[in-house]
């Protein structure tokens, strides 16, 4: 199937289907840009079909699968050809994971088992990715091994890479050839002398090159393997990592040269730094962005491109929904015993369900979007969200390991993120000390959306200014996003409540394990 021309892509993604039905204008406009990018909460009625299909059950490149399809990852490709400043290779790449996680490494066999018994468990898991543990065309049999042998066993699962890129221009024709219709480039600057601080060295052409001269040959790699996949009508992705003080204010340079070269997707993910994790970066001090700093540097990229802001830097063998991680239920050892039974009428049927809970969603927030029709305010606010997924607010506060947040305003609802925590309930008893962390990951929102809430809690949010709200347990999160927006205007309105402007709020840093 082919992709359309760039422009076409390039316009695609200014499109929202909440504000074309509403007749409202951009999302951004108080960016004064003018433009809106929901980039890939993009629907079907705004892509072609060919786009659309590759897209719409891919939770990572629409925001709106995310809540209702998984993905796995299976870790077949332990090498890698070159250093990265945030990088510990006694873990997994950090291009695509979370630094400190270490993933059970498998051969391609046990991964095209895993895949089938995975599939058969859960029947939303709609893609396959190969991201690490290492680089994926560092260790190209593996990789292509087992995408050949996904493809002949479980052909409705789509395959998905990720790469740092420095090998990928060989490569495009084989990934061609295999029907890999996603790949993901980690490009973290197009500039040799910003390189130069982010990569000590590579690999490549059996030479080691250092530092502005290894960044050189990284860059026009890793562009010329974009330009040749996008050519060739693959939908490509590209993840780049926020690090203050480097590549911070050069990343809007890298926006344009992606877009520029048929990029679909750009994923600015923000530096986790600890000296716990033994990286360059985490041993110097080097400290990732606040989530205020990661959000503008997103608002600022989104315009003509799709920005995703729902990347949950996952493990190498990450399995489930983006926000959870069934990884320990699959084990090698547990898929050994288990009995597969891949079904390919069963997970269409299960997918034809969720498609119509998915419609519901988008239905609801469309008509809530209504009632804000003509309303007139320059008022932005962010809500967190407990959710375990189906686009519903189903979680405890003190079950929670994360919170999403969205941005509401009159122009509608966007997911713009989502903060990780300690949840606050540990063994039946809600935890001091992980209150206040949670406080600090959703300093930045008015309210937080929650199924239930004990009463200390509750006190402890009231007194951070942060509102709990739980008579919205079970319903949609964006209809009801848009519900208490409303209400909140209403009350400013009243002299019933003061807007204020929220302070920044902190993007995890320590140490991770496990999830
Ligand atoms: Fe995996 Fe990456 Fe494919 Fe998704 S992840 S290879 S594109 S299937 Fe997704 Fe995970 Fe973020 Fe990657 S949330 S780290 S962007
Ligand atoms: Fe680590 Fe990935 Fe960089 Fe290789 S490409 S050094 S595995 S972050």
């Amino acid at each position: 199937m082919e992709l359309g021309t760039r422009k076409d892509v390039a316009q695609l993604s200014v499109m929202q289907p909440a504000l074309l039905s509403s007749g409202q204008t951009g999302c951004s406009s108080k960016s004064g840009s003018g433009k809106s990018s929901c980039g890939s909460a993009a629907g079907q009625g705004d892509l072609p079909p060919g786009i659309w299909e590759k897209i719409r059950n891919h939770p990572c490149y629409s925001e709106e699968a995310h809540h209702h399809y998984a993905r796995m990852h299976v870790a077949v490709a332990p090498a890698c050809n070159i250093q990265c400043n945030y990088c510990n290779r006694k873990f997994d790449c950090s291009n695509e994971s979370r630094p400190g996680v270490v993933s059970e490494r498998l051969t391609p066999e046990q991964a095209a088992r895993k895949v089938l018994a995975v599939a058969s468990n859960i029947p939303q898991m709609t893609v396959l990715g190969i991201a690490g543990p290492g680089d994926p065309l560092a260790n190209p049999e593996k990789t292509f091994k087992t995408f050949e042998l996904v493809a002949q066993t479980a052909p409705d699962i789509k395959l998905c890479l990720s790469t740092n890129g420095l090998l990928l221009p060989e490569y495009v024709d084989t990934i061609q050839a295999l029907n890999i219709d996603h790949v993901t480039i980690t490009i973290n600057m197009i500039d040799p002398e910003v390189g130069a601080n982010i990569y000590p060295w590579i690999y490549y052409n059996k030479k080691k090159h250092k530092g502005v001269e290894a960044a050189r040959i990284l860059s026009e790699r890793q562009l010329l393997g974009l330009e040749m996949l996008t050519a060739r009508g693959i939908l490509c992705k590209v993840n780049s990592v926020m690090i203050p003080g480097i590549n911070d204010h050069h990343l809007a340079a890298v926006n344009k040269a992606v877009k520029s070269r048929g990029a679909f997707l750009h994923n600015i993910m923000p530096l986790i730094s600890a000296p716990e994790h033994g990286t360059v970066f985490g041993l110097n001090g080097r400290r990732g962005p606040t989530a205020q700093e990661l959000k503008a540097l997103q608002d600022s990229c989104e315009g003509e491109m799709n920005m995703m802001r729902h990347c949950r830097q996952c493990r190498a063998d990450a399995v489930g929904l983006l926000g959870e991680d069934r990884s320990n239920e699959f084990t090698t050892e547990k898929v050994l015993e288990m009995e597969v039974h891949y079904d390919l009428e069963i997970r269409q049927a299960y997918q034809e369900d969720v498609e119509r809970q998915r419609a519901a969603v988008v239905a609801a927030r469309n008509e809530e979007l209504m009632t804000l029709a003509g309303t007139d305010s320059n008022i932005s606010i962010l809500v967190a969200v407990a959710s375990k997924g189906a686009g519903r607010i189903n979680q405890h506060f003190g079950h929670a390991k994360e919170f999403q947040v969205y941005e509401v305003s009159t122009a509608g609802v966007k997911f713009v993120g989502h903060r990780r925590v300690d949840n606050y309930c540990q063994g039946g008893f809600g935890e001091e000390e992980s209150l206040e962390t949670v406080v600090r990951a959703i300093n930045d929102c008015a309210a937080v959306f929650i199924s239930r809430i004990g009463n200390c809690p509750r006190e402890g949010l009231l007194k951070a200014g942060i509102e709990p709200v739980d008579r919205f347990a079970l319903e949609y999160i964006e209809q009801s996003a848009l519900t208490f927006f409303r209400e909140y205007l209403e009350r400013v309105r009243s002299g019933e409540i003061e807007h204020k402007q929220r302070g920044d709020a902190d993007i995890r840093q320590g140490a991770l394990i496990a999830t």
